[in-house]
C-alpha cells in the first residue's frame, strides 16, 4: 500500500553516551518506523571527535565552580561533520535552560527533515557552543536529569509518532490537537469482574449515546481534578456542564 506524504526524517543524536539511546528507540513503535525506512536514527559519540591523545570532552569551569564543562572543539567537529552529510539540520540542545518541550514544538519539529540533537553531560556545554552553533534548546520539564539523552529520546518518540505511516491506520494526526485540551475518560477491559472489581454498568449496556455521555462526563471531572491548568481554559458547553455534575454527583455517592 502507498503511504501518502511519507517521508524520511533523520535525527541525529550527538552523546557521550550512545549505548543509552540506541537500544530504546530501537524498540516498540519507532524501532519499527526505523525498520520501515520512515525515520532513521543515526547515533554518534561525542568522543570520537575529540582530537587530543586522552579523547577529553570535558574541562574544568573558567571562573571556579562545581562539576565540569563540555569542551567545544568535539562538539563542533561532529556536528559539522554531520552538517556535511545531508540536508541541513536543525541544530537542539537538550538542556534545562531550554523552552518546554510540548505538543505544538512536537509538531513543529514533525515538519523537518533532520534534527542534530545534541545531550548534554556534566554541569553543561560551552556556551560558545550554544550560542553560536545552536539555534535552539530544549528542556523536557522541571525536574533535574543527570543529562539529555532521556530529553532527546522523548524528542524522538513524540515527533516520530506524528509522522505519517509511523501509527496504526486508524489513529492519525487529526485527532491530536482536540485530545491536548481534555485527559483521556477510564478505560476498561476484560474480566467484567476482576477480584470483586467491577467494570462500570453503563459501558456495558451497548446504549453508544449514554456511554459517550459518560466518558465525556469523566473527561470532564478528571481534567478539573488533576489538571485545573488545562480546566480553566476550556469553553464547557451547557451539556457539558450537566455531564460533568453527573459525574461529580456520582462520584460523590460510590467513590
Ligand atoms: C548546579 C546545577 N546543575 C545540577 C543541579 C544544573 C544541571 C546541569 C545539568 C542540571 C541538570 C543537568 C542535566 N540535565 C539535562 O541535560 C537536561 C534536562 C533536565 O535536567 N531537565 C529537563 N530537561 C532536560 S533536557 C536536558
Amino acid at each position: 500500500m502507498i503511504l501518502p506524504g511519507a517521508s524520511l526524517m533523520i535525527y541525529e543524536i550527538l552523546t557521550l553516551f550512545p549505548a543509552m539511546v540506541q537500544v530504546p528507540l530501537g524498540e516498540s513503535i519507532v524501532g519499527k518506523a526505523q525498520q520501515r525506512g520512515l525515520i532513521e536514527v543515526r547515533v554518534h559519540n561525542i568522543r570520537d571527535y575529540a582530537s587530543d591523545r586522552h579523547q577529553m570532552t570535558d574541562d574544568r569551569p573558567f571562573g571556579g565552580g562545581e562539576g565540569m564543562v563540555m569542551k567545544p572543539e568535539p562538539i563542533v567537529r561532529a556536528i559539522e561533520d554531520i552538517k556535511g552529510q545531508g540536508p541541513p539540520p536543525r541544530v537542539i540542545l537538550l538542556s534545562p535552560q531550554g523552552r518546554l518541550f510540548n505538543q505544538e514544538k512536537a509538531w513543529e519539529l514533525s515538519r523537518l527533515s533532520r534534527v542534530i540533537l545534541l545531550c548534554g553531560r556534566y554541569e553543561g556545554v560551552d556556551e560558545r557552543v550554544v550560542s553560536h552553533f545552536v539555534d535552539e534548546e530544549i528542556s523536557i520539564g522541571d525536574y533535574v536529569l543527570t543529562g539529555g539523552e532521556l530529553g532527546a529520546m522523548v524528542v524522538v518518540d513524540a515527533v516520530s509518532r506524528l509522522l505519517p505511516g509511523v501509527l496504526g491506520n486508524e489513529s492519525s494526526a487529526a485527532d491530536e490537537s482536540f485530545s491536548q485540551e481534555l485527559l483521556e475518560y477510564p478505560q476498561y477491559t476484560r474480566p467484567q469482574d476482576f477480584r470483586g472489581l467491577r467494570v462500570p454498568e453503563i459501558l456495558l449496556s451497548g446504549n453508544h449515546e449514554m456511554i459517550r455521555q459518560w466518558r465525556r462526563g469523566q473527561s470532564l471531572l478528571r481534567t478539573r481534578h488533576r489538571r485545573p491548568d488545562l480546566f480553566t481554559r476550556l469553553r464547557l458547553t451547557a451539556e457539558d456542564e450537566k455531564l460533568l455534575r453527573r459525574a461529580a454527583d456520582e462520584e460523590s455517592r460510590d467513590p
